[in-house]
């Protein structure tokens, strides 16, 4: 990044790469700066060798409560369509190829529940709340949230979600496969940290190999995924790692990838 990001903190532990939203009077609404600043700040980890996995959390009391909506409340169709405003520095995201986890404690609002559900899995703290509350401004999730809620949790709570803009808790989002795990607030960073360890211990090109596939089955139908997913598993084993990993488990050790 080329200057000093105002409303993220990054640092790193080991391998992993931590971006911590930090507009806390507002509880972490989000602009545009704080996404150009954490799209920069994935892409920076994403393209360092010294990365393999990220971690994107907020404070005890919001993820994001949300785009900002002071700064969107008097635009108009002109302003957000011709100019692409709003959502239009969210693409970087997607664009991250190392796997980015979501610890998620307090509220994950709007946007902040979109930008959630586009990390690659979320882990909760007992006090996330989750939403997609835009109906009550008079407007519909505009990050993806109509698109990634039904994938996760199925239409009908996902409608209900949308419709009503009511809050699900942390063990509602767990029963409906929305997190992948619930851990006591004190708990959140430890635990992201851990699950964000054990995957950097992994071949990288196994890792992002896997993402890749996985988020496949949300994109196309099933024997398209499937036989994308064999062409990856085949490419593979021209990786050095496989070598290792297979030859590891045979010969009864510890495996020691080098990433290639
Ligand atoms: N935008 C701007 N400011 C916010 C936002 C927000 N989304 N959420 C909270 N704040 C501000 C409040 O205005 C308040 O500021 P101040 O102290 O200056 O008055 C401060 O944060 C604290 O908020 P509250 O006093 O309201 O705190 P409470 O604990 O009483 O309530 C809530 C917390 C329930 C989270 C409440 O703040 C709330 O309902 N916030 C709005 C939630 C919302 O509607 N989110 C959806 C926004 S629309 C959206 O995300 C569309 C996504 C479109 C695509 C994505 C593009 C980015």
């Amino acid at each position: 990044m080329t200057s000093t990001p105002e409303f993220i903190q990054v640092r790193t532990e080991g391998r992993v790469g931590i971006v911590t939203l930090y507009r806390p009077k507002q509880l972490n609404a989000l602009n545009d700066q704080l996404i150009d600043e954490l799209g920069a700040a994935l892409k920076a980890f994403d393209a360092d060798e010294a990365i393999g996995c990220m971690i994107v959390t907020g404070s005890e009391k919001a993820f994001a409560a949300g785009a900002d909506i002071g700064a969107m409340a008097s635009y108009s169709f002109a302003d957000v369509y011709q100019g692409d405003y709003i959502t239009r520095n969210w693409e970087t995201i997607r664009q991250i190829r190392k796997p980015v986890i979501a610890a998620v404690s307090g509220f994950a609002l709007g946007g902040g529940c979109e930008l959630a559900m586009m990390c690659d899995f979320i882990i909760a703290a007992d006090n996330a709340k989750f939403g997609q509350p835009e109906i009550k401004l008079a407007v519909i999730p505009g990050a993806g949230g109509t698109q990634r809620l039904p994938r996760a949790v199925g239409k009908s709570k996902a409608m209900d979600m949308v419709l009503t803009g009511r809050m699900m808790d942390a063990q509602e989002a767990e029963r409906a496969g929305l997190v992948s795990r619930v851990v006591p607030l004190d708990k959140l960073q430890d635990e992201a940290l851990g699950a964000a360890l054990t995957i950097c211990n992994y071949s990288l090109p196994s890792v992002l190999a896997a993402k890749e596939s996985v988020n496949r089955a949300f994109e196309g139908g099933l024997s398209d995924g499937v036989m994308f997913e064999r062409r990856l598993f085949h490419a593979l084993f021209a990786t050095a790692d496989q070598k290792e990993g297979m030859a590891a488990f045979v010969e009864k050790r510890k495996p020691e990838f080098r990433h290639c």
